[in-house]
């Protein structure tokens, strides 16, 4: 890690107002490293490293980050809000090259407005989450008339039958030695018999029968932003932001917040599917997006629930599996401490899916 004179110097390639004082580490992401700067002027800023190892694409990222928060921002302003800059990020321009990334060469940087009196949770009630909802539903429909072509920022991000022959691959190759282990086995084992049900969304989409919308493809609770009053000001996070199905939104929202502990919580026996979020976030997200939805998005929503949980579970395994390369841990077992609470998460939510589905039908 650069030492904070290194970090200001690093900052002050972009379009910074005032003298920097201080930066700090900001956030939980597993991805990309998040530091806060504080300056002697108004503003407060995000400076990220963008993680280029598993982003292997930035130019395309900051594209489809460019296109899409203009795209917003313009729609933002033409419905007459006030505000703005705490309702869409704004990425500060390079001062040599304008574009909204700076390169050494080896490490990508960028810097955001800090969005002001904003909180991030890791847990919602019910009333935050049919909040949740009706902004992810809007953020989709915002997006629905964007003219610009955006790509996959992580090609077949979300592709379950990608994720589920990563995971052989993995217990094929055995690189850390783990298959040795009775729980590792046992939890292939677990997840096996679902693997051809979960893949429905690929094949749909083969028959013609299923769309790709942009979507964001991380919407975990802490990637969200609310004012005091718990209103979501906007959506963080976006650099997967990328052509997918809208499972991913409805399906990663829920995997968090359904959650009745954290996704690393090692408590299995806590982990449950929490329903009056589920449909708190349903009525939301149907309410600002039923108007694009088709019926087979609809009808599916119930096996999006239960398809993140099984697919955040394959691929926590598959890290465990190949050492821990790619999800940052905090000890040895982490990745298998996730896996097990993801697939507990799994299992609930699928043993409820005809709760859901009675619910989203009540909706209609
Ligand atoms: C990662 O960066 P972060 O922590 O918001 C991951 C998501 C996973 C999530 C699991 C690019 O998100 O897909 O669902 O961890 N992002 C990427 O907590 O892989
Ligand atoms: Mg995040």
């Amino acid at each position: 890690m650069q030492t904070t004179e290194q970090l200001k110097n690093i900052a002050n390639h972009f379009a910074i107002e005032g003298k920097i004082l201080d930066i700090k580490p900001l956030g939980n992401g597993l991805i990309n490293d998040t530091l806060l700067v504080t300056t002697d002027g108004a503003d407060k800023y995000v400076l990220q490293r963008v993680n280029n190892a598993i982003f292997q694409d930035v130019e395309l990222l900051q594209h489809n980050i460019d296109c899409a928060t203009a795209h917003i921002r313009r729609k933002l302003e033409a419905a007459g809000e006030k505000d703005i800059d705490r309702k869409v990020l704004r990425f500060l321009p390079c001062k040599e090259t304008g574009k909204s990334y700076w390169t050494d060469g080896q490490s990508y940087w960028r810097v955001s407005l800090f969005i002001r009196d904003a909180f991030t949770y890791e847990t919602v009630d019910p009333k935050y989450s049919y909040f949740a909802g009706k902004a992810f539903g809007a953020f989709e429909a915002m997006l629905s008339d964007i003219p610009d072509t955006l790509g996959e920022t992580i090609p077949d991000f979300h592709n379950m039958e990608l994720r589920a022959r990563q995971l052989r691959e993995a217990v094929q190759a055995d690189k850390a030695g783990r298959m040795a282990q009775d729980e590792v086995r046992a939890i292939l084992a677990d997840l096996k018999p679902y693997e051809e049900e979960m893949c429905k969304a690929e094949r749909l989409y083969r028959e013609g029968k299923l769309p790709k919308r942009i979507c964001h493809c991380d919407t975990k609770v802490n990637n969200m932003m609310f004012d005091a009053e718990g209103n979501i000001l906007c959506v963080i996070d976006l650099d997967t932001l990328m052509p997918s199905f809208v499972f991913s939104d409805f399906g990663d929202f829920l995997r968090t917040a359904a959650n009745t502990v954290a996704e690393d919580d090692p408590a299995v026996e806590k982990v449950d599917f929490k329903m009056d979020i589920f449909e708190a976030f349903a009525k939301g997200y149907l309410e600002s997006a039923r108007s694009f939805l088709t019926p087979v998005e609809i009808e599916n929503l119930p096996y999006a629930a239960c398809l993140f949980p099984y697919m955040q579970a394959v691929r926590f395994f598959a890290d465990y599996i190949n050492g821990d390369t790619y999800y940052k841990i905090k000890y040895p077992e982490h990745n298998l401490v996730r896996t097990r609470n993801q697939v507990a998460l799994f299992h609930a939510a699928l043993a409820k899916v005809p709760q859901m589905k009675a619910y989203i039908e009540s909706l209609l």
